[in-house]
């Protein structure tokens, strides 16, 4: 069967592909292809509702914001770090799939505001979030609707948040990131906290910063961004939309194993690129729509 729900979690197969995704948050928590599994989640983290943290792993959406709330904006002031459409539940709205498989199979999500949404966020705002599992990728599309009849704009960040799992025996320091070269980048690691910007020298990026912790925004990053692994002789290709920024992201070992949800050295086993629209907000106008996405592939 293509497309199936069991409680909170729907799951879509083709071939020898699958992806399974929480309606807590939408977030693909789980994507196999050729028969492995290329997302990390953290055994340690629930994907079910009665849980109500962010999945600690997979794919999750950051929005209306990235990072912490700028506390001085009320409309942003209530939020938690990353916004709320991570942690919301999200309606499945519908699955399509057509007898060429090349085509593959879609599930759409749909997440609209809540009681417990309007209590923290005044906006109004109609999100739809498309999984399409093709035989060779994986594409991820968020769409943004300003459904407001007054002069607003809706403003927000967007960034999906995706944690990319290792091949076995391959650790963060051994991967390496292009084309990063040239791009003007804050790095959030102390000392720099993200106070200062600065150009990325380097032609390849390893992950490997202080203490193993990498935790950079990257301003204007190309469409099309490689993980490589060159141990397992392996390629991640990430091409985004829509998404002008990209977030290289490792905790390392001393802050990883600070986060309450990490499994045991779960940080060794997977690197977070996050492809996202950082700086500055979108405005988006009423009755506009705006859409960003990233798709995965294999060497
Ligand atoms: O995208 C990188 C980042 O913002 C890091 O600074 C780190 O905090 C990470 O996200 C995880 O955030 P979370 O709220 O999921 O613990």
């Amino acid at each position: 069967m293509p497309a199936e729900t069991v409680q909170d979690v729907v799951t879509l197969t083709l071939g020898t592909s699958t992806v399974q995704v929480a309606l807590k948050g939408a977030t693909v928590f789980s994507y196999t292809h050729d028969g492995r599994e290329r997302l990390f989640t953290s055994s340690k983290s629930s994907v079910h509702a009665s849980d109500p943290a962010a999945i600690r792993g997979g794919v999750p959406i950051c929005w209306p914001i990235f990072g912490p709330p700028d506390l001085s904006n009320p409309l942003y002031a209530q939020l938690k770090q990353h916004g709320f459409a991570r942690t919301s539940s999200w309606e499945l709205e519908g699955v399509q799939e057509t007898d060429d498989a090349a085509e593959g199979v879609k599930a759409i999500f749909k997440l609209e505001p809540t009681e417990a949404i309007q209590a923290i966020y005044s906006q109004p705002f109609l999100l739809r979030y498309t999984v399409h599992l093709r035989p060779y990728s994986l594409s991820l599309a968020l769409s943004v609707v300003n459904p407001s009849d007054a002069i607003a704009a809706l403003a927000f960040q967007a960034l999906l948040h995706a944690y990319f799992r290792l091949p076995d025996g391959v650790l963060p320091a051994d991967v390496r990131v292009t084309p990063l070269e040239s791009l003007v980048y804050a790095d959030k690691v102390a000392p720099h906290d993200g106070k200062t910007k600065q150009p990325e020298r380097r032609k390849v990026v390893d992950v490997d910063g202080p203490g193993g912790e990498v935790d950079r925004v990257y301003y204007r990053a190309p469409d099309r961004l490689e993980l490589a692994f060159p141990a397992a002789d392996e390629v991640v290709k990430v091409r985004k939309s829509g998404l002008p920024d990209a977030v290289l992201w490792n905790p390392g070992p001393a802050k990883g194993a600070k986060i309450g949800d990490m499994e045991d050295r779960g940080w060794e086993r997977y690197v977070c690129l996050e492809p996202g629209l950082i700086e500055p907000f979108q405005f988006l106008d009423p009755g506009k729509t705006w859409e960003g996405g990233i798709e995965i592939s294999f060497n």
